[in-house]
């Protein structure tokens, strides 16, 4: 990249190895085998999109796994997320079901919203996870409300919205930032800044690539973390989540990462847009937040690398059954626009 980056997006501040310390064994394995199950059907849905076989675009997060992950660990069932355009993550990270994805994406009445919303409108509020609409920033002032609800409920329960570097250019992020802060609503702002909005770089959008700066402006407290290190994350939104639920107000935590496909569907898109480059691809390979994991797990002798061949057939042969099942499924009937699209 060529220009002055004053936040993580500088490769060299990257770091192969990541920190296990102290880490619970179960839990690591638990994280690699969910951002690897993220990671399979994301590429099946990828191959889907390509053969024709899904009718609408996918926005695919592959590379971005240990952030829904991460900060999934510290979530409960009865906490209040959302999520946007790019969310096949963030639903799996709270429920792995990639058989309801793929018949939802696949338009079957099986799927997580009965068929009718598609990639990028997605709902499985028993797992927390409120939905995911196309429109950019469309869900934050959602999440601050939900949140202010969850107050006023007087639960422990917490509002969660992934944002994009780019959503940050909506107004209405701004105005959710600022409420949340002032009602101390129990929010928690994820930032994805993967340097990208569609097909144009950071730094021909905003004067800094680091968007913590807006709660530097919005006196909420945040963390700037590597968010190719799902161990980071974990712990990191650990401690802001911690202080939300003790009704300490919103935080925010900004993961810098990148997505390894281009803005939508399969391609690399490395011939539309300005500063991406199969170099800055390959580069960002080499920071994979799986095999990151998986390497520190194997230098620690926790793991081998015959128990991640295992995992990787396993999880193969489950999705290549879930995916011909799915294709096999009815789509829903014309009687379910009117019963699921107007209220009755
Ligand atoms: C309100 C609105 N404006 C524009 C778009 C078109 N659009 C879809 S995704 C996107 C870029 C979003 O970038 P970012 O928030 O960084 O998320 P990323 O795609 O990088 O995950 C845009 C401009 C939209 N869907 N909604
Ligand atoms: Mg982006």
């Amino acid at each position: 990249m060529k220009n002055e980056l004053k936040g993580l997006s500088n490769p060299e501040k990257y770091h192969d190895a990541i920190s296990i310390n102290n880490q619970d064994i179960a839990t690591l394995k638990d994280m690699l085998r969910t951002m690897l199950l993220i990671r399979k059907t994301e590429q099946q849905l990828a191959l889907g999109r390509k053969n024709g076989l899904i009718g609408g675009p996918v926005h695919l997060g592959a590379g971005q796994e240990a952030i829904a992950v991460g900060i999934s660990k510290n979530l409960k069932k009865t906490d209040r997320v959302f999520g946007a355009h790019r969310s096949h993550s963030h639903l799996l990270a709270l429920n792995p079901d990639f058989y309801r994805l793929f018949a939802e994406v696949l338009g079957k009445k099986t799927g997580f919203s009965k068929g009718m919303g598609g990639s990028m409108h997605l709902y499985d509020q028993p797992n927390g996870f409120y939905g995911s609409v196309p429109i950019v920033a469309g869900t934050v002032s959602l999440a601050v409300g939900a949140a202010m609800a969850a107050k006023l409920q007087k639960t422990d329960d917490i509002g969660a919205v992934y944002i994009g570097d780019g959503a940050v250019e909506e107004g209405v992020v701004h105005e959710s930032f600022n409420l949340a802060k002032i009602q101390n609503a129990p929010v928690l702002f994820v930032i994805e800044n993967n340097l990208f909005a569609s097909h144009m770089h950071i730094s021909l959008r905003q004067p800094s690539d680091m968007i913590s700066r807006f709660a530097v402006a919005n006196d909420i407290p945040f963390k700037l973390v590597d968010g190719n290190d799902v161990v980071a994350i974990a712990k990191a939104s650990k401690e802001l989540i911690d202080d939300i639920r003790s009704g300490k107000g919103p935080a925010l935590i900004e993961l810098v990462t990148y997505r390894w496909y281009g803005h939508v569907d399969w391609r690399d898109d490395v011939d539309v847009g300005v500063d991406r480059s199969l170099d800055d691809i390959e580069n960002w390979k080499e920071r994979d937040p799986i095999k990151r994991l998986s390497k520190s797990m194997v230098n620690a002798k926790m793991w081998s690398n015959k128990q991640e061949e295992d995992l990787n057939d396993e999880l193969e042969k489950e999705m290549q059954s879930a995916w011909e099942k799915a294709m096999n499924d009815s789509y829903p009937s014309s009687d379910a626009t009117l019963k699921y699209v107007y209220a009755e």
